[in-house]
């Protein structure tokens, strides 16, 4: 069983009986000591406040998008909009935001100059994180009013729904799956089988414990932590298959690189994302064409893994929902709008 702990307090060194100090060093102790217990009490409760606040910025993400999500709109302004929301609310993205469209599951974000138009079954997938605390959180908007994406957007929602309610630590992953999967097919869908939520942990996104989106006989229980589930439902045959390079990328090695523009830029991503996935379009931002030069110098370098874009093998239609949930003494849905 896994006890995935998200608030990790300082060690705390026992105190020896014997050999007591004088006064002044034991009243100085006596104040170290004090301190010490306020770290122990109190650190989890501010890291599980930061949990709660990214939860909430992310459900005001839902909010505004659903607002300003129209037909014709532009990704990019899309993206930005809710980006800078994001920072204006206090928090900072965990990822650059995806808006996948149609047959793409996930990992579609704007380039510095798509021209790429809001349309189809389109997916919103927003991260939220507060020193490193995570809020990971998506809905599909249906921009052409079909019966069937409509059908699949409220399969992917039930299905995420259902699983919330049967969540505590005694849970097994297939059992989560299994109804994951019962509820789509229940609609005639089928659900996304390579594709799952995930355990996050503090400025990591994936951390270790995969949460599936079919029953794949995985009896292990999901114990406590900070969790992602996700299932996307498909009229497709349900996998997906590497699309085009996503410009989307995460830090996977801090090693030297020569050129000194890359170096350069390496060190920022160091400091400004640490391990949170970025993309091209912050950099131009930032550096202007040059960041283009030096992100392909620093994939090539293997300083950066460049995630691909994720798209329905039969190239079919894909809705997806996610909430964050919190598995504690309770169970609380962090992302709730
Ligand atoms: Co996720």
């Amino acid at each position: 069983m896994t006890e995935k702990n998200y608030g990790g307090s300082a060690p705390f060194r026992k105190q020896s009986k014997e050999n007591k100090p004088a006064s002044k060093e034991a009243a100085l102790l006596k104040v170290n000591k004090k301190e010490r217990e306020k770290i122990k009490t109190q650190e989890p409760e501010t890291e599980k406040e930061k949990i709660l606040k990214a939860g909430k910025i992310a459900a005001e993400i839902r909010k505004y998008a659903k607002e300003i999500i129209k037909k014709e709109v532009p990704l990019l302004e899309i993206a930005e909009k809710l980006e800078t929301k994001i920072t204006e609310l206090g928090g900072k993205p965990a990822f650059p935001l995806n808006l996948s469209i149609n047959e793409i599951a996930a990992h579609y974000t704007p380039l510095h100059d798509d021209t790429a138009r809001a349309h189809g079954l389109l997916k919103v997938d927003i991260g939220v994180h507060i020193d490193g605390l995570i809020a990971d959180s998506a809905l599909t908007i249906d921009l052409e009013n079909t019966e069937e994406n409509k059908k699949l957007i409220k399969a992917a929602e039930e299905a995420l729904e259902n699983a919330i309610k049967i969540l505590n630590p005694e849970v097994s992953l297939n059992i989560i799956g299994k109804t994951i999967q019962e509820t789509i097919e229940s609609y005639g869908f089928s659900p996304i089988v390579n594709l799952s939520g995930h355990s996050m942990e503090k400025y990591d996104l994936h951390a270790g414990i995969t949460i599936p989106n079919i029953d794949n006989n995985q009896e292990r229980k999901i114990g406590t932590g900070l969790f992602a589930i996700e299932p996307f439902s498909t009229t497709g045959g349900g996998k997906v298959s590497d699309g085009k390079p996503s410009n989307i990328y995460q830090l996977v090695e801090e090693k030297n690189i020569r050129s000194p523009l890359a170096r350069e830029i390496l060190n920022y991503i160091i400091t400004e994302y640490r391990t949170v996935p970025f993309c091209e379009r912050w950099l131009y931002k930032k550096f202007g064409a040059r960041a283009i030069i030096a992100l392909k110098q620093l994939e090539e370098n293997g300083n950066l893994h460049q995630f691909p874009q994720l798209v329905e093998s039969t190239k079919n239609k894909v809705a997806q929902a996610e909430h964050t949930i919190l598995i504690d003494k309770e169970t609380k849905v962090t992302t709730r709008d």
